[in-house]
Order: structure tokens, then C-alpha cells, then sequence
């Protein structure tokens, strides 16, 4: 049942997307995330980078939570899981998310699709420092689910995200 919620969710996704035949750009700065695997757009070798820019231009999200690494109410703001992956036409059932300090965490797909989780770039208005976990972070909206309160969600709160590989 979780598969095949996860090929619905996805593959939805991606075909919503494709529908638009969304054209990648390609990053002119500072490439800060990798998307590799089971996609179908991408922007340089079989890959999808994405520099800052191209990450602030989608759409964005945003929402304030509670985490284990946060001071009270924090505002994260960022692009959901679920645009992000329709951009790059993801289509696998799993992906493997890698950190720049080379932490990995398998990402449960349908519950960040689902969940509404984001891949915040700022917090409470600033960017987010590499020192701060950033620039990147994995964020769930742990207030608005309190389900997602669990330690398999909190491991796959990746911060410092580097890459995301989907696999089929
Ligand atoms: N980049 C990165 N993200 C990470 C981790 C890590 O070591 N590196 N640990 C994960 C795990 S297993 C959990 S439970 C929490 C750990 O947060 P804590 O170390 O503040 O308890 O962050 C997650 N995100
Ligand atoms: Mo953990």
C-alpha cells in the first residue's frame, strides 16, 4: 500500500509537470543541490543542479514550527519536496538524501510529498548559514502534523543538504 501511494503521489508529480514541459535552467552560480536517479529533466549530465537563484525563483512555502534544533517557533521558508521533484520529473519510489558533511537519510517520498516538507533556505527571513545547518535543510511541519513528531522523521531532517538521488 505505502508503494503504491508513493508511484500515485510521484508519479502525479512529475506528470503534472512534464504536461508544461518544464525546460531546467542551467545554475550560473554556485551549484548547492544535486538531484540524480530516476528523473527525467535535467540540466547537465544526466543530472539536475540547482544553484541558490534557480531554488528561489520556484515557488515557495513557508511555515512556522517547533523542531529538536530550534530555538521556540521558527519560520522556514523554502521549496516543497513536491514542486521540486515535479520540476526534475521524479519518478522513483525512494530517495536517498546526502548531506555536505556526509550524513545520508533515506526520505520516506510519499510523507514529504504529503507532509508538505520543504527544502528551507531560509530561516525566519535570513539565509541560512553552513554553520546554521544550512544552506539547505530538509524541514517538516512538525507543528501542523504532530504525527510527524518521530525519530524516523527527525533522521530524515537532513540539514546541510547537498544531494537527493531518486531511485527507482
Ligand atoms: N546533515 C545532517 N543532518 C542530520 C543529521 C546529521 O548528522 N547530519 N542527523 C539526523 C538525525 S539521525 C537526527 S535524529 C537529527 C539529529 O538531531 P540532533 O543531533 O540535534 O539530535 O537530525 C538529522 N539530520
Ligand atoms: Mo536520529
Amino acid at each position: 500500500m505505502a508503494a503504491i501511494l508513493m508511484l500515485a503521489g510521484v508519479a502525479g508529480v512529475g506528470a503534472s509537470q512534464s504536461a508544461a514541459a518544464q525546460e531546467l535552467a542551467k545554475p550560473t552560480g554556485e551549484v548547492v543541490l544535486t538531484i540524480d536517479g530516476a528523473i527525467a529533466n535535467t540540466n547537465v549530465d544526466g543530472r539536475a543542479d540547482f544553484d541558490m537563484a534557480m531554488l528561489m525563483a520556484m515557488p515557495s512555502a513557508r511555515f512556522r514550527t517547533v523542531t529538536p534544533w530550534t530555538d521556540g517557533a521558527t519560520e522556514f521558508e523554502g521549496v516543497t519536496i513536491k514542486d521540486l521533484f515535479a520540476a526534475v520529473g521524479a519518478s522513483g519510489k525512494a530517495v536517498k538524501a546526502s548531506a555536505l558533511n556526509d550524513y545520508i537519510a533515506d526520505v520516506d517520498l510519499e510523507t514529504a510529498v504529503s507532509s508538505g516538507a520543504i527544502i528551507a533556505y531560509r530561516i525566519n527571513g535570513a539565509e541560512i548559514s553552513v554553520r546554521d545547518k544550512g544552506p539547505l535543510w530538509i524541514m517538516f511541519p512538525f507543528d501542523d502534523k504532530p504525527q510527524l513528531r518521530a525519530e524516523t522523521i527527525y533522521s530524515q531532517s537532513v540539514w546541510q543538504l547537498r544531494k537527493m538521488t531518486l531511485l527507482k
